[in-house]
């Protein structure tokens, strides 16, 4: 029988908030696929497994140790084909792909000016000093002086970067079509991410369609989005 185990970072409340993790987690679910989730913080993550990590979600699934969320996702494809599918073939694989790169390149950049304040907050206390050295570093300034410039050009332009996602669930229910898919949990990590660590209201800037959708699916699996705790 297969053992699959997870590791996931957490605030300090507990609360899983990592986007690409929740692709991972919400995947798993999808395959019908039971877990342990070790939680953990940043500054645990070169502890891991072989020592080699740098990212979450990182899984182990038997001898396997596999990091990144797309890598996972296409594993969990081959290696569990007799579960629901993840893709629907290799056309909604390929799709499914682009919209991994729109949420990394496109949805996440605009987010993170918005909320990279609110997560730090929301961090354990072994997580605070590494976070705040490291995203000052990737963005050239202190967090406070990037989020006090940032937060409302992207929020000026978070309704454009959500158009596609507006204009499909407008005339489908889901990302993958009639059922959910990949793609779905792709774009819910971007949300889950925020509710769990910000009270900023993402789904508004999507409208109806996006809010529909994000409480449809927080509902899947037995409400295993929702039973993870929002900020406030
Ligand atoms: N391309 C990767 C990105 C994963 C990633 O950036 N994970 C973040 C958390 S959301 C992380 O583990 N960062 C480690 C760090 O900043 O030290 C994926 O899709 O899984």
């Amino acid at each position: 029988m297969t053992t699959i185990k997870t590791y996931d970072i957490t605030t300090a409340e507990g609360a899983r908030f990592s986007p690409h993790a929740w692709r991972t987690t919400m995947a798993l679910a999808h395959k019908g696929l039971d877990h342990e989730c070790e939680k953990i913080g940043f500054t645990d993550i070169p502890g891991i497994c072989d020592g080699a990590r740098k990212i979450v979600p990182t899984v182990e699934i038997d001898e396997a140790v596999l990091s990144d969320s797309w890598a996972i996702a296409l594993h969990l494809e081959e290696s569990f084909s007799e579960g629901p599918s993840l893709f629907g073939g290799e056309k909604g694989k390929a799709h499914a792909l682009f919209i991994n790169n729109w949420a990394s390149f496109s949805l996440n950049p605009q987010v993170i000016r918005v909320i990279l304040l609110d997560i730090y907050n929301q961090l354990q206390d072994k997580d605070r000093d590494y976070f705040r050295a490291s995203r000052e570093k990737r963005f050239g300034m202190g967090l406070e002086d990037f989020v006090a410039g940032a937060a409302e050009p992207a929020k000026a332009q978070l309704k454009g970067v959500l158009l596609p996602m507006v204009k499909t669930l407008e005339t489908q229910q889901w990302l993958g079509g009639r059922v959910p898919s990949y793609a779905d949990y792709i774009a819910f990590g971007t949300f889950q991410w925020v509710r769990t660590v910000s009270t900023f209201d993402l789904a508004s800037y999507g409208g109806e369609p996006v809010q529909a959708w994000l409480d449809a699916t927080l509902d899947l699996f037995d409400g295993l989005g929702r039973k993870e705790r929002a900020a406030s």
